[in-house]
């Protein structure tokens, strides 16, 4: 039994505070806390073969939802972004019961997604295009954006509820209707969120069936993402989720947004403010337990500062408490499971058996329960080996020496993903080149990788898949462009001057 109480009735509350029937304790689907390892749920999951129905009945609401003007679609956003906010607690506490984040960070998560709301409701105003030019008298060129089609959200556990949001609210302002296959992790939420966008729709007289909620395994994933009618899959998860995903979205000529792995560095310069990087570092680097597609996992640092810099970090890091999210003072809790405790211990092997050095961390912490509790490590590397290379989805911190700011570059850079980057560093020149060399999505400057806003858009290149969600103008991804030529005169005139006959 957990301290904390029984995780099931606060689950339980918690979802029927939003408007959720209580989860299901009898079907096939096992839903556990990384907290102590105790059952939440057992919810029947969907199979393949439903897939079918629920994007047929979401392909129906399309019809109808795309005739809706954006700016009316919009209303739906801003009742949902205030529901939100009313069970912004209760949201939160099923993200620390599922996800295990500690309360603030669970809160924060819940913030991003009010935030997303509030920019899709302004959005629903401004889905511009442009007018160009005519080369012809009396014509306009123009281009229009209109609906593109039902979206499938498939996002992971770590952000169990704000990558959703993301895709959702930016969906729906755009006039798609979305199915959501969660993570099989953290399926509460996500019917806590569904419960929430429903009750929304209600009260704003949304047509049915614009949001569908698929519990299931891998099998339903595939099926949605080989379904045709599925104009947009927008997939968060590894690089090897991803390249199964984006090969069969591709062969039927869909539309793909990926969110996959990140493997993100900081350099630390010469002439970085220490203090302020220690700082950046350890939230970065520990925070979430190391869970983030954005946490820091390779510190870069010039030989001039490295020791010291190292060594406050090793001492930040013995004054963060590890342990249950729910009790006050700790900062890291539990990984998701054990396998992702076993990927830790493989890769600090290796990094040892490469020529690392455990500066900290690393060891288990026994609390009661089954829950997986780590320090998070940081380790002194002789070079960017192979297991540097790949992202170990748990909280190690490898530490680089450069000399030279073409080394610290090419080793920033030296990896197959590009999602998040930072540099720390008071030198403008060099900050600019960083900006300009980082082959990442995110390029930052004293500030971490992680915890990005959700008005900037949210991705990376290389093997992190190319995709950017939330703000800016992500939403083009979940239209379709339309280029228009109107002529208003009496002639025909031919572009390119063609005469025919
Ligand atoms: C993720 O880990 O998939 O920038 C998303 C951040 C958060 C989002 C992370 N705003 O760390």
């Amino acid at each position: 039994m957990n301290p904390t109480g029984n995780l099931h009735d606060r689950a339980a509350a918690a979802l029927r505070r939003c408007g959720a029937s209580a989860p299901a304790l009898d079907g096939a689907h096992t839903v556990t806390s990384p907290i102590d390892g105790s059952e939440l749920a057992r919810l029947h999951p969907a199979r393949a073969a439903d897939v079918d129905a629920t994007v047929a009945a979401a392909s129906a609401a399309f019809g109808h939802w795309r005739q809706v003007p954006a700016p009316m679609r919009g209303r739906l956003v801003r009742r949902l972004g205030d529901l939100l906010g009313e069970h912004k607690s209760d949201l939160a506490e099923l993200v620390t019961l599922e996800a295990g984040k500690i309360p603030s960070e669970a809160l924060g998560e819940v913030q991003e997604m009010i935030d997303i709301c509030e920019f899709a409701v302004g959005l629903s105003r401004q889905l511009y295009g442009r007018t160009m030019p005519s080369e012809r008298p009396g014509h306009r060129l123009m281009e229009t954006w209109h609906p593109l089609g039902v979206v499938a959200v498939i996002s992971a556990f770590n952000f169990p509820v704000a990558v959703w949001s993301w895709n959702t609210a930016i969906a729906l302002v755009c006039g798609d209707p979305v199915v959501w296959k969660p993570s099989e992790k953290t399926p509460l939420t996500a019917l806590a969120c569904h419960a929430l966008l429903e009750r929304a729709a209600g009260d704003v007289g949304a047509p049915a069936g614009l949001h569908h909620v698929l519990v299931g395994d891998a099998a339903v994933g595939e099926a949605l993402v080989d379904d045709p009618r599925v104009a947009l899959v927008s997939a968060t998860g590894s690089i090897r989720m991803g390249r199964i995903v984006a090969p069969r979205v591709a062969a039927r000529f869909g539309r793909c947004l990926l969110e996959l792995g990140g493997n993100n560095g900081a350099i630390v310069g010469p002439s970085a403010d220490l203090d302020l990087a220690v700082r950046a570092v350890v939230f970065a680097a520990a925070g979430t337990a190391g869970q983030r597609c954005t946490t820091l996992r390779r510190l870069i640092a010039h030989r001039s500062v490295v020791d010291e810099l190292t060594e406050r970090i090793a001492k930040a890091y013995s004054g963060l408490r590890v342990g249950d999210p729910f009790d006050d003072g700790v900062l890291v809790g539990p990984l998701i499971d054990g396998r992702a405790h076993a990927a830790m211990r493989t890769a600090l092997e290796r990094a040892e058996l490469d020529g690392g050095i455990l500066v900290t961390g690393g060891d288990a912490v026994e609390v009661p329960g089954d829950g997986v509790y780590v320090r998070p490590a940081v380790v002194r590397m002789p070079a960017q080996t192979d297991v540097v290379r790949e992202e170990t989805f748990a909280p190690i911190l490898y530490v680089l020496t450069y000399d030279g700011f073409d080394e610290a570059i090419a080793l920033h850079n030296g990896v197959p993903q590009g999602l998040s980057s930072s540099i720390f560093t008071t030198d403008q020149r060099e900050a600019e080149r960083f900006l300009a060399a980082s082959d990442c999505g995110i390029a930052n400057v004293n500030i971490g990788t992680s915890g990005a806003e959700i008005g900037g858009a949210f991705g990376g290149e290389k093997e992190t898949g190319g995709g950017r969600e939330s703000g800016s103008d992500s939403w083009k991804a979940y239209m379709r462009r339309a280029t228009n030529t109107i002529n208003y005169s009496d002639d025909l005139p031919l572009a390119q001057g063609v005469e025919f006959g």
